[in-house]
């Protein structure tokens, strides 16, 4: 198990440093301290060699141009209808970043933030943890608010994101991680032929901004029934309206913890390469990058549509206009903790 260090670039006269995270195996994470930012999961495939299995980019320009790719989103992941909301019986007016509404915490979310970084080595394995705070009226949200993400891998090969947080006001948070996984490795291939498995019983359907109606959907009987595995395809070619509206895809939060605590499972049979993810929160949005730009050069290829994938999880987006869903406000003082694990393995 070791840590490395070496500059990836320079922003606002500072130096953006790349660490990566190696376990006794084959298998590497590297993190800037640019937004958190996963620049590479680097992990072979059935033949032994050793890929990259997230987008990422060789400089910041490229972060900033495409952005939340492999970053931590905050304050609030995905979007805030109106980018407006009351809290306490004060109305707070957030920056609008799409269209009128708030999508993944403003115009300069923590994905563009600079984090302090520390090196952890133990017995059990190797972490990072990034400390970032984000001070009262930040991009529109009220408290002063101290972040704490701590990658980490264990000699187990088990790599984990843990989130803390606390305020000195009543405010909302909501985090997630947005890499876009792409297991044939240096995006060669689109997701498109990935089997994705998630112990999911409902999706929320979204309104044609994106943001949740407020209903749960079913999804028996739909394309967005994964129960038993589902190559992505399957939404791309689907008739549903739901898919349909999205770009011809996903782009729906799943609701996770409904009593079946199985692994979130993505596979991709032609590299052998398999990502399970669990998580303590209760729900992952699927986006399966049906907006990704053909302008953008992802290695020593021109990206497309479903070039990537992210499971995204957290609460229930816009969940301060939905009484019904879990709530994102963190109390003055209160402790915020969620923690996603994932694990990689091949499969001959
Ligand atoms: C995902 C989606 C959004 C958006 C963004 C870049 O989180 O939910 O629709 O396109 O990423």
């Amino acid at each position: 198990m070791d840590i490395t260090k070496k500059q990836f670039d320079t922003l606002y006269e500072q130096p953006i440093y790349e660490y990566t995270l190696s376990s006794a195996t084959d298998l590497s994470i590297s993190v800037i301290n640019y937004g958190c930012i996963i620049t590479k999961i680097m992990m072979p495939d059935k033949h032994g060699n050793r890929e990259n299995i997230v987008l990422g980019f060789e400089q910041v320009k490229g972060y900033q141009e495409a952005p939340y790719f492999g970053a931590v989103i905050g304050r609030v992941a995905g979007r805030i209808k109106g980018s407006e909301f009351q809290l306490n019986g004060t109305n707070y007016q957030l920056a609008s970043n799409e269209g009128e509404h708030h999508l993944h915490g403003g115009v300069k979310g923590f994905d563009q933030a600079i984090w302090h970084v520390e090196e952890k080595k133990s017995e059990q394995g190797v972490a990072l943890e990034l400390t970032y705070t984000s001070v009262d009226g930040e991009e529109g949200y009220p408290g002063n608010v101290t972040i704490k993400i701590t990658y980490s891998l264990t000699s187990d090969d088990v790599f984990s994101i843990s989130y803390q947080a606390t305020s000195d006001q009543d405010t909302l948070l909501n985090l997630t991680n947005h890499s876009y996984f792409n297991l044939s490795g240096e995006a060669k291939e689109t997701v498109l032929k990935h089997q994705l498995t998630m112990p999911s019983e409902h999706f929320l359907k979204l309104d044609e901004h994106l943001l949740p109606t407020g209903e749960y959907h079913s999804v028996v009987q739909t394309p967005f029934d994964f129960r038993k595995g589902r190559l992505i395809l399957d939404g791309v070619h689907s008739e549903h309206p739901q898919n349909q509206l999205v770009g011809f895809g996903y782009d729906h939060p799943f609701i996770l913890n409904e009593g079946q605590d199985s692994p979130i499972q993505l596979l991709d049979e032609s590299s052998g390469r398999l990502m399970e993810v669990t998580t303590t929160e209760p729900c992952v949005v699927l986006y399966t990058g049906n907006h990704i730009s053909s302008t953008l050069q992802i290695g020593d290829r021109t990206a497309e549509k479903y070039i990537g994938l992210c499971l995204e999880t957290q609460k229930h987006p816009d969940a301060i206009h939905h009484p019904t869903f879990p709530s994102v406000v963190l109390k003055k003082g209160e402790l915020y903790e969620s923690k996603t694990i994932y694990t990689f393995s091949v499969h001959r």
